[in-house]
């Protein structure tokens, strides 16, 4: 039996405009920590192999202290782990894998397919064809071209690695890089290959039917569309080649998107126990849809809540295109505001605009959330 670690889409050096400033670094150790913890499962479920299949850097144009803690995290594999370059990193004249910094600092056991060249683990009765991305634009299939390259009589175990979309999943009409299944399914079928390691997609996912072809998935979340992420899997490829899999946890850092739809002050104590009741919020980004209606009197509660949660998540952003949230000014006075002089005069002349048309009306009631707010920071 062969047990190979499959794992992809390390992404290390990702940046995330949505994270709170104070999050990114946290961010990015989440992802090196996620490479150690790889190692350890390597370890404990005894694999015999990893393979990284594309982008394990998320440019070729890494900070260097960064990628020096990214070898450091490599050190900690005690079997050959294959790095194969993706679109992210690929193999071009400014490749990372080339660079001073990674070949002085990168450890024996890592194995980087810089091109095409089958990669051969006699001890283990296993080669591994690579389908490395030679450059940002590839104009064809290469997982599918890897695959003409498997001699049946080459080992016991026959492994492609490749990184790409695969056409029955994305709609391949303008991408000349797609996978097509088609073509490559076949392979499978016929046993001339046993397993397709694939990345790109940074969610878990089979392809097709023949259960020898997945995406694993990237092992930290990375966007709010991801199903299945923050995992790798365990590929056991039996004596007669059959395929049984397995998953592992690597992270627990969560992307949610919380929907609250307004109608009143009771909605807005329910959107603060839905917050309280995240855990762990330092690893949560959330991205808030906010609809309904609310007087103005539960809004500023609402946007106090919001200030005081923002600080708790690593990130904390509003979904513009998902939220429409209707103020009105309900039961307001310069009494309620606690608002005296030229401010309670002001206050009420907005009131009085806010019953105007449409526009104007929303202008005036902005105003007032404005005018409240600079008074709770004056007083
Ligand atoms: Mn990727």
């Amino acid at each position: 039996m062969l047990r190979l670690l499959h794992t992809s889409d390390w992404q290390l050096g990702m940046t995330r405009h949505f994270l709170n400033s104070d999050a990114h670094p946290r961010f990015d150790q989440e992802r090196i920590d996620a490479v150690t913890r790889i190692a350890s499962i390597a370890d404990n479920e005894h694999c015999d192999l990893v393979v990284v299949a594309g982008d394990v850097f998320e440019s070729n144009y890494l900070d260097r202290q960064y990628l020096l803690r990214c070898l450091e995290a490599l050190r900690s594999f005690h079997v050959p782990v294959v790095l194969v370059p993706g679109n992210h990193d690929p193999s071009d004249p400014a490749s990372i894998y080339t660079s001073r910094q990674f070949r002085s600092a990168c450890p024996p056991q890592i194995v980087v397919a810089h091109d095409t060249t089958p990669l051969q683990f006699p001890d283990l009765e296993c080669v591994i064809y690579p389908a490395p991305w030679p450059s940002k634009r590839v104009t064809m299939d290469l997982v599918t071209q890897a695959c003409t390259a498997v001699r049946p009589d080459s080992a016991r175990y026959r492994v492609v690695v490749g990184h790409g979309a695969v056409d029955t999943i994305v709609p391949s009409f303008d991408n000349p890089a797609a996978i097509l299944l088609s073509d490559l399914e076949p392979y499978l079928t016929s046993s001339i290959v046993h397993y397709v390691a694939l990345g790109d997609r940074h969610s878990r996912t089979e392809v097709g039917e023949t259960g020898r072809c997945w995406y694993s998935g990237t092992p930290v979340v990375t966007d709010f569309d991801e199903t299945e992420p923050n995992s790798v899997l365990l590929v056991d490829l039996a004596d007669d080649a059959t395929v049984s899999l397995q998953t592992r946890e690597t992270s627990q850092w969560r992307f949610i998107d919380l929907a609250a739809d307004f109608i009143g002050r009771v909605s807005v104590d329910q959107l603060r126990e839905r917050l309280d009741a995240i855990a762990h919020k330092h690893t949560v980004v959330l991205r808030l849809s906010l609809t309904g209606t609310l007087e103005l009197m539960d809004y500023l509660q609402l946007e106090q809540i919001l200030e005081d949660y923002h600080a708790l998540f690593a990130g904390f952003t509003r979904w513009e295109r998902r939220s429409d949230l209707t103020i009105l000014p309900g039961e307001i006075s310069s009494e309620t505001l606690d608002l005296h002089g030229y401010a309670a005069q002001a206050l009420n002349a907005l009131i009085a605009e806010s019953s105007s048309p449409a526009e104007e009306a929303s202008a005036a009631l902005d105003a007032v959330a404005l005018l409240y707010h600079l008074h709770g920071q004056l007083s």
